[in-house]
């Protein structure tokens, strides 16, 4: 039997204001054509179909289209969600995917044993039972011990996903003895390596899993979470197939892939079995492109871009000198002047070394970038001179106590408010 393992789509993900629809249409059509040239009876969606919790018409248009035309190649489709899914989203159909060979596990059920699919070959013979296991949220799991410190509770939950995955692994022996079985997780394993954009997620590493903990009753993990393909702990059947598609500048340059499951080659490592995939590298669709340097150097490396199937997007970062007002007139004639097929500027960041912090807020559209500390001073400039210090004083006070309550609720969510 042949499975496919993908995740990570993030079906109607932007970049800046460039919807990403496009892309998520050629991968879909690239992907269907796979399973029918690899002959995949099950495609694995390892969570993360939707970027976020309620998505668009076009979004979910795009989802059901694909869907459809798995039932009509006779492809079985088993999809759990990520931690930028609803499981009420994805759940909502269930019943109805479930008549097509779909099955959805949106988040944990209160019957656990929902998560084990009996997976039947075209003979009706069971050949497979998958775990399929959603992201597994705190209030999901068995938490147990003390929670005084970010470590403990840390500890907690990494000890609560793997005794989940180790209670399916018992409840997968006793009802479906001497079948094999694989498991699927939406999570973070320990030493993966990821973008600058998902370093939010490592913390320190803190709730990550170790794959060596991971029960060896299943022979492969189809896991989503990491954008970046890899291997985990040195196992090459604990897998991220990571995102198909580039969902920011910063990942760019990672390779994408799907991984091929061949259930009739199965190797054996340290006394047990393993299925170890192939990868089926997915085409490039688009170009990300970062350019920075002066209008001279980006005008010198716009012309090297070619496109794609679709239009390059590109992200400048313009650093020139002179006054705001100038700048923003020069960068948009610039811009305006070098439009090409090949490419699309999607965002422009200019910086300028001689401009005041009032004339870079102007430029950049945005305070985001600019300290608060910075933009308080700003507007004591142009207010209230006379009390300028005690001002300042008060000012730095509570914004010490924002920081750190920020900072605090940044480390709770940590787990769960991620870009991946
Ligand atoms: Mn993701």
């Amino acid at each position: 039997m042949k499975l496919l393992h993908t995740s990570d789509w993030h079906l109607g993900k932007k970049l800046y204001k460039v919807e990403l629809r496009q892309e998520h249409a050629l991968f879909f059509d690239w992907l269907l054509q796979t399973i029918v040239d690899y002959e995949v009876e099950v495609l694995l969606v390892s969570g993360d179909v939707f970027d976020t919790a309620y998505p668009s018409q076009e979004s979910l248009e795009a989802y059901y289209r694909f869907l459809a035309q798995l039932i009509k190649v006779s492809c079985k489709v088993i999809v759990t969600g990520g931690n930028h899914d609803s499981p009420y989203t994805l759940n909502a159909p269930s019943e109805l995917l479930q008549h097509l060979d779909i099955t959805v596990l949106g988040g944990l059920e209160q019957d656990r044993t929902t998560q084990l699919v009996p997976v039947y070959n075209a003979h009706h013979d069971l050949e497979l039972v998958v775990a399929a296991v959603p992201f597994l949220r705190d209030q999901d799991l068995i938490l147990e011990g003390p929670e005084d410190t970010q470590e403990e509770r840390a500890q907690q939950v990494v000890d609560g996903i793997l005794g989940h995955y180790r209670y399916l692994a018992g409840e997968c022996a006793s009802k479906y003895p001497g079948v094999p079985a694989i498991a699927m997780g939406h999570l973070f394993a320990k030493g993966v390596t990821t973008s600058d954009t998902e370093k939010n997620i490592q913390v320190g590493n803190l709730g990550a899993i170790d794959a060596l903990d991971l029960p060896d009753y299943f022979r492969y993990y189809a896991l989503g979470h990491i954008h970046k393909p890899q291997w985990v702990g040195g196992l090459d059947f604990v897998r991220y197939c990571g995102a198909p598609v580039p969902l920011s500048f910063s990942e760019a340059h990672y390779a994408r892939e799907v991984l091929l499951i061949d259930t009739s080659r199965q190797l054996e490592y340290q006394g047990r079995y393993t299925y170890v995939p192939a990868s089926i590298p997915v085409p490039e669709f688009r170009k990300l492109i970062r350019l920075h340097g002066n209008l001279d150097a980006i005008a010198e490396q716009l012309k090297e871009i070619s496109a794609s199937a679709l239009p390059a997007l590109v992200d400048l970062e313009i650093h020139e000198s002179g006054s705001a007002s100038l700048l923003q007139q020069k960068v948009f004639a610039f811009i305006k002047d070098h439009q090409r097929p090949e490419y699309l500027v999607a965002n422009r960041k200019i910086i300028s070394e001689d401009a005041s912090i009032s004339e870079q807020v102007a430029l950049e559209h945005t305070i985001d970038s600019i300290a608060p500390e910075q933009v308080f001073e700003l507007l004591l400039q142009q207010q209230v001179p006379s009390q300028q210090e005690s001002l300042r004083a008060l000012f730095l006070e509570l914004n010490q106590i924002v920081q750190a309550e920020l900072k605090e609720q940044e480390k709770i969510r940590f787990r769960e408010n991620t870009s991946n």
